[in-house]
């Protein structure tokens, strides 16, 4: 069809049309609605990066992640570094981008304790920083500055407790894990400072390829540990490495988890512990080098980056994760650290990205409400259906409860989520054996396998954490249902010949508690089991739980100390086991440090103050309402 055209002197061609008054109104209706339909639609295309440059702010689409001169040579074309909207599936509304920043702001209303009034005299924590991603010259801002000492005010209890031990005997037994922790250490200096374990039995240092070019991976985990435990000078000699000798200039495959969970980690619990900048500094560079794996279609991080690789090609999916998908329990285990990223650096990039991550998680739909463990951070899809609260899943429930508690109690979507997920585990996949031990069995598709390993059995503390703020009935419930796991569990060690636990037992063809496996009954010197312990008795003071402890002590020294440190055992079921050789780091940041918060007051790293990350490293609690604090001591 031909349109008519306006000539000069003549009507418009609607007039020229002859059309009446009513005619004339309804045809601009008719216009004026093509027109907004046609604009409209430009939103519903498919993404197109040349789009959203021209009709969304420009750090929409261009590098808004890092303020560091590594990135900022990167070319925004090529390069998205913030949450990406220009990658977005298809589905996710161009908006998302602004209504995470609202939020952010939002979650940041009420002025956090640890943040200087001088700093931010507006409250919210990312109002400043948002201007990182504005293409503002860095020079022309103030420098942002956490207020180290105001954040120390808002503690309820001095890091390292007050309360003098009541009790010798106790006491006794602190100590003697002290002994351990230092033995542990002074063997790791000296034959192995600066590698990333020990090498106990033939006393040399091993580096792995988990920590991509990183060394020094139990140093930084023992940091902490050393600390607490009042370990003065070794924990100097860690500072001191830490200072001359930890080289972020690295080349190689990291896993994006462990180099979260164990050096960010690390490093953060340090600093807040401590107050040395030197911790600060190593962890927001360090974080910031973890970004590029976010760059992907839906934001979702692969598992594997190469840290000296900040321009492309950079991040990439484990070789045995099926179809190139994403971890649950990896990208769902960054939460606590990069909340304190963007707290410590003013910069809301970290919190956009996990964020981001927690936006597509509540979008995708849950198979009976459960969390497969793979996720394709193309599409933002399943990938398979298997559902674990042990490997591959585990830490991803344990953050969302420690969301919440870390936000103060604010973070109600992270609260809400977890109980959704607790409520659809326990429906699924929680059981009670013959012998009448509760257990939490993995699901395939449906088809349930009646094994836990030896890393699910963080639940039963984790149960109890999240009980321990629910209503009366719900509290009781799940503070029983803790117990009960925390009870499995300390079966799975008494049954062995060891008193340590197997790294998988089952409960099928009429076994309860034990490995059937030959490859499932090794030992390497893993956390899990104590970390409930500690958090049963700082919950309950049921006694058992310290007497449960002591017995690990107990079978430690005897089947894992050698002549020059700790060592994993290759079978719990005989009692002249052989060692595997390896002192794992977190050996020193979770089990060690766990047994001996079990036998320190509670004050001591009071959980009042602190959510401990899922390698033990202690971060603070946001208290926005420090002020009270005069009235709570
Ligand atoms: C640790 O690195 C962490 O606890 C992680 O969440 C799981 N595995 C090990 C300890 O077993």
């Amino acid at each position: 069809m031909v349109l008519p055209r306006k000539l000069p002197g003549m009507p418009g061609w609607p007039a020229a049309l002859g059309l009446r008054l009513p005619q004339k109104f309804l045809f601009l209706l008719f216009l004026s609605g093509l027109l907004t339909l046609c604009f409209g639609a430009l939103f519903l295309l498919p993404d197109s990066s040349r789009f959203k440059r021209l009709f969304l702010p420009r750090r929409a689409t261009s590098s808004s992640s890092s303020s560091s001169s590594s990135s900022s040579s990167t070319r925004d074309t090529e390069l998205p570094r913030s949450p990406p909207a220009a990658a977005e599936p298809r589905h996710a509304s161009p908006a998302a981008p602004r209504r995470l920043r609202e939020k952010l702001r939002a979650r940041n209303a009420a002025p956090a304790a640890h943040t200087a009034p001088a700093s931010r005299p507006q409250g919210p924590d990312v109002e400043r920083p948002a201007e990182v991603g504005t293409g503002a010259p860095r020079e022309s801002r103030a420098p942002f500055h956490f207020d180290y000492e105001r954040f120390r005010q808002s503690l309820r209890h001095p890091v390292r407790g007050e309360r003098p031990d009541q009790d010798p005997d106790t006491r006794a037994r602190k100590m003697k894990i002290k002994e351990m922790m230092k033995f542990a250490w002074d063997n790791y200096k000296q034959y192995a400072l600066g590698k990333n374990e020990l090498r106990p039995l033939t006393k040399n240092g091993h580096i792995g390829n988990m920590f991509g070019g990183l060394r020094g991976a139990t140093v930084v985990d023992a940091l902490d540990t050393l600390y607490i435990m009042e370990l003065e000078e070794e924990f100097q000699e860690a500072k001191t490495w830490v200072e001359k000798s930890f080289d972020l200039n690295v080349n190689g495959e990291a896993s994006l988890f462990e180099v979260n969970i164990r050096y960010i980690g690390g490093l953060l619990a340090a600093y807040y512990l401590t107050g040395e900048e030197v911790f600060k500094s190593k962890a927001l560079e360090l974080g910031e080098k973890l970004l590029p794996a976010f760059n992907t279609p839906t934001g979702i991080p692969r598992g594997v980056i190469n840290l000296g690789r900040q321009d492309t090609g950079m991040s990439w999916s484990w070789g045995w994760a099926s179809a190139g998908s994403s971890i649950l329990a990896e990208f769902g285990t960054l939460h606590l650290e990069f909340l304190h990223l963007t707290e410590l650096s003013g910069n809301p990039v970290f919190a956009e990205k996990v964020l981001n991550i927690r936006k597509v998680l509540k979008r995708v739909e849950k198979p009976q409400g459960l969390y497969p463990n793979f996720l394709s951070p193309v599409t933002g899809n399943w990938v398979q259906h298997h559902v674990s609260i042990g490997g591959l899943g585990d830490s991803f429930y344990e953050y969302l409860i420690k969301s919440w508690l870390m936000s103060d109690k604010k973070d109600s979507e992270a609260k809400k989520m977890y109980d959704d997920a607790l409520e659809a585990i326990e429906k699924h996949l929680v059981k009670k054996s013959a012998g009448g031990l509760t257990y939490i069995a993995e699901w395939r598709g449906g088809i349930l396998d009646h094994k836990m390993g030896h890393l699910a059995c963080f639940s039963g503390g984790m149960i109890a954490l999240g009980a321990e703020h629910g209503g009366e009935e719900r509290k009781q419930h799940y503070m029983d249902l803790a117990a009960e796991i925390t009870n499995t569990c300390h079966e799975s060690y008494a049954r062995s010949d060891t008193k340590l636990g197997p790294e998988a037992f089952r409960f099928d063809a009429g076994t309860e508690a034990m490995a059937t496996r030959l490859s499932e009954r090794y030992y390497i010197l893993r956390p899990e089991v104590v970390e409930s312990y500690v958090y049963m008795w700082r919950l309950t003071h049921d006694v058992k739980y310290r007497q449960w402890g002591w017995e690990v002590v107990k079978a430690l020294e005897k089947h894992c100390r050698v002549e020059a440190g700790f060592s994993g055992i290759r079978d719990v079921y005989t009692t002249v086991p052989t060692h595997d050789n390896m002192q794992q780091s977190f050996f020193l940041a979770e089990t060690l440090k766990y047994l001996y918060l079990l036998f320190c007051e509670d004050d001591v790293l009071s959980l009042d103050d602190w959510v401990f990350n899922t390698e033990a490293h202690p971060l603070p609690v946001n208290h926005s309402n420090f002020k009270a604090k005069a009235s709570v001591q």
